[in-house]
């Protein structure tokens, strides 16, 4: 008894000691807070839930499992109410939830909402974790669960929480070969060569950590997709994923490969307005739905970046996603229709082309496609105007699309907390962007389908998860993971609110830490700006594997590749003109917009150079000319990074030794990396502006040829 009493201490020290971030948000040690312990230790006594359906078991388990964590007690089911009683349920599996909620309540909550209400039933004081649907209970659990591990009180709760967007969706640009395309955590989590016998814990920690932030989907593969997935071997294994994910309200998705019926249908051709080809797809769907009768639907990248798709047969992206739809249709399942696409033979501004090809289809798409449009008009860069296209297509419902995974961010090994990218995006130019709606139609709503009036809506995130021991190789990615799904549930939570309760679940709630902790993060999007891509720059990363500077480049097969098309540095000046008088991109925005875009000196200047090719001797705001001004910018990035790294050296006593000596090297390499980007950078505008970089700043250590001659043939993530 003695022994086996030793070593349960021994796991407990283990565990606290050695944490590996495999737990994520999802820890439950005990409430460290000695009285606030014993506070929640009396107003839960134990619970009532009737675990009728799967979903119902999975979030009676989790409540009963981490409030046993939690709270350093034992949780007992109590077959009468108690005072202190948690009463979890719908109408339909808890008498007490139909007697006390009304219909109209209950029906208010729609498919996926909750309310967490402490109450008195029979004079006995309750909690209720409440909805209409089983998975709403399960999402109230993980709400109310949060509520104790950020330290909040419990004794007053009325709480009522219901999802802003419909699909809350996981990209994965996973490949059957378990690489994955843009990760820069390990390999895929999916290990095809042993499912469906296999099925390894990581599925069903995934699945937990998805529905704690309300992610209600994922789409399994690579946008690059191939078309085996789709085959009976593959298929097989993907139910015993959704068998997984079900329980979690988590449907599953699989993206198509438009020639699909010719690699492994053997048909001729994959033309959409072929018959046989149709009833291929219909076929398809009807074998996907007999062992998945859930399934989500289809995601598809096709025209784009050499994918196959309908205009390999002259047909249109509203031909090619309305076949596949009307194949899905009679399942309930949808098409998620990616606009990311241009063209090797359109010469022109990259950055129109989206608008170009999407904009006329508005209205000729079947009920069950949404487009998904990618935050900005260019690609993930560190900073992107909004894209035009969420302006232009009411008739169609849009879904957003963000990059978890850090592609141009400092892939892995950078802190960037992102939730002030999607933010920005999402609440972008409430006044302007949309003349006639006037103030407050933002993306947000646009994306939310409350603009439009749209049924369906939905947001995408590209995952950052592989299968590192941490799940997102940087500590601080998971932090992006957390965002994006609390950001998809509530878009109007706050970036620096969202900071807060991911820092005390995942590392602590000593308040110093928090706040400190939180500092860092908030100031992290606009560092890695500032040190990459200051003032509307974009698109100057290596090329292919997108890693670290290379403003010189001009090797790629197509001009848009290059960075040199996109920052277009010469004597006079630097950036891209899509005034009127260069690309004119600047038209596709609303007037409102565009009219402060395209002055130089109404435009914001964190998009300047998006929009202007402005002379090196310009006067910004600051005072400064341009060229002292982009100087200060990359100064100012290095800055914040060294100054997150002097910080974090502080945090030591706050942190378990694993996870500060791992945030500790990774800060040395983002602040080496902030240093390269600087010096890469500026030696190489230099050329161009002629004029010396201030003598108050830090001189480059390298020379120009040595940052250009530096090359990584194994750098991660290509795929
Ligand atoms: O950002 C670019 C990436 C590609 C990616 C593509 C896309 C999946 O570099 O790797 O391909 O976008 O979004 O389709």
């Amino acid at each position: 008894m003695k022994k086996i009493f030793v070593i349960l201490l021994c796991l407990r020290c283990i565990s606290s000691y050695a944490e590996d971030g495999y737990r994520l948000w999802l820890r439950y040690d005990n409430v460290d807070d000695a009285k606030l312990l014993v506070q929640y230790q009396h107003a839960i006594t134990g619970i009532q839930l009737n675990a009728v359906s799967p979903t119902l078991q999975v979030a009676k388990e989790e409540l009963i499992k981490d409030l046993q964590g939690l709270l350093d007690k034992k949780i007992v089911e109590q077959k009468t109410t108690a005072n202190g009683t948690i009463v979890g349920g719908t109408p339909a599996s808890s008498v007490e939830i139909q007697n006390f909620f009304s219909e109209k309540e209950m029906d208010g909550l729609g498919e996926e909402g909750f309310i967490i209400r402490t109450a008195s039933l029979e004079s006995k004081n309750v909690i209720f974790i409440a909805a209409k649907s089983d998975v709403g209970v399960l999402y109230g659990v993980f709400y109310f669960l949060r509520l104790l591990q950020t330290h909040q009180q419990i004794s007053k709760l009325t709480i009522t929480s219901i999802p802003k967007i419909k699909l809350r969706l996981l990209n994965h640009w996973d490949n059957l070969n378990r690489t994955v395309e843009r990760g820069y955590a390990g390999f895929s989590i999916w290990n095809w060569h042993t499912l469906p016998d296999y099925i390894d814990q990581r599925y069903i920690d995934y699945a937990r950590a998805n529905a704690s932030i309300g992610i209600n989907g994922t789409v399994l593969t690579n946008v690059n997709a191939n078309s085996l997935v789709l085959t009976k071997d593959y298929l097989i294994k993907v139910k015993a994923l959704a068998d997984v994910f079900r329980p979690y309200g988590i449907k599953v998705y699989l993206t198509a490969r438009f020639s699909s019926p010719i690699e492994i249908g053997h048909l001729e051709t994959a033309d959409p307005l072929d018959s046989a080809v149709q009833q291929w797809w219909k076929q398809k769907a009807d074998e996907i739905y007999s062992y998945i009768p859930d399934f989500g639907g289809f995601l598809v990248k096709a025209n784009s970046e050499g994918q196959p798709g309908p205009q390999d047969y002259g047909r249109s992206h509203a031909d090619g996603s309305n076949m596949l739809a009307d194949a899905l249709g009679p399942h309930n399942g949808i098409v998620i229709w990616r606009a990311f696409v241009y063209s090797h033979e359109t010469p022109t501004d990259r950055f129109k082309q989206a608008y170009e090809e999407f904009k006329p289809l508005d209205g000729e798409f079947r009920k069950n496609v949404l487009v998904q449009v990618k935050n900005g008009p260019i690609d993930f860069q560190p900073r992107e105007p909004f894209s035009p296209l969420f302006g232009a297509m009411p008739q169609t419902p849009l879904m957003i699309e963000f990059q978890i995974t850090q592609e141009y961010l400092g892939q892995s090994t950078h802190l960037v907390y992102e939730a002030s990218l999607f933010k920005e995006v999402l609440n972008a130019d409430p006044d302007s962007y949309r003349d006639e709606d006037g103030k407050g139609s933002t993306v947000a709503k646009v994306i939310d389908g409350s603009l439009d009036h749209h049924e369906l809506s939905g947001i995408a995130g590209v995952s950052n998860i592989g299968n590192d021991i941490n799940w997102t190789g940087h500590p601080f990615g998971q932090a992006n993971w957390y965002a994006f799904g609390r950001i998809a549930w509530d878009y109007n939570l706050s970036a620096v609110g969202i900071a807060d309760e991911w820092i005390r679940q995942t590392f602590s709630n000593n308040q110093n830490f928090v706040n400190t902790i939180k500092k860092i993060m908030i100031a992290s999007r606009e560092a890695v700006v500032n040190y990459m891509t200051p003032l509307g720059l974009h698109h100057i990363m290596g090329f292919g594997n997108h890693y670290g500077p290379a403003p010189w480049y001009d090797k790629a097969p197509r001009a848009d590749w290059n960075p040199v098309y996109f920052h277009r540095a010469d004597s006079i000046g630097i950036g891209f003109d899509r005034t009127a008088a260069g690309s004119d991109a600047l038209a596709q925005y609303k007037p409102g917009v565009a009219k402060q875009f395209e002055n130089l000196s109404t435009c914001p200047e964190k998009f300047l150079l998006w929009f202007h090719h402005v002379p090196w001797t310009y006067k910004l705001k600051s005072g400064r000319n341009l060229w002292n001004e982009l100087c200060y910018k990359y100064n100012e990035g290095v800055d914040t990074a060294r100054w997150m790294q002097s910080i974090w050296e502080k945090m030591r006593n706050h942190v378990d030794a694993q996870r500060f000596n791992e945030v500790k090297m990774l800060l040395n390499i983002q602040v080496k990396e902030a240093v390269w980007w600087r010096n890469a950078c500026l030696l190489y505008f230099q050329t161009y502006s002629k004029m010396p970089i201030p003598a108050q700043y830090e001189k480059p250590d390298h020379t120009l040829e040595y940052y250009e001659s530096l090359k990584f043939p194994y750098a991660p993530g290509n795929g």
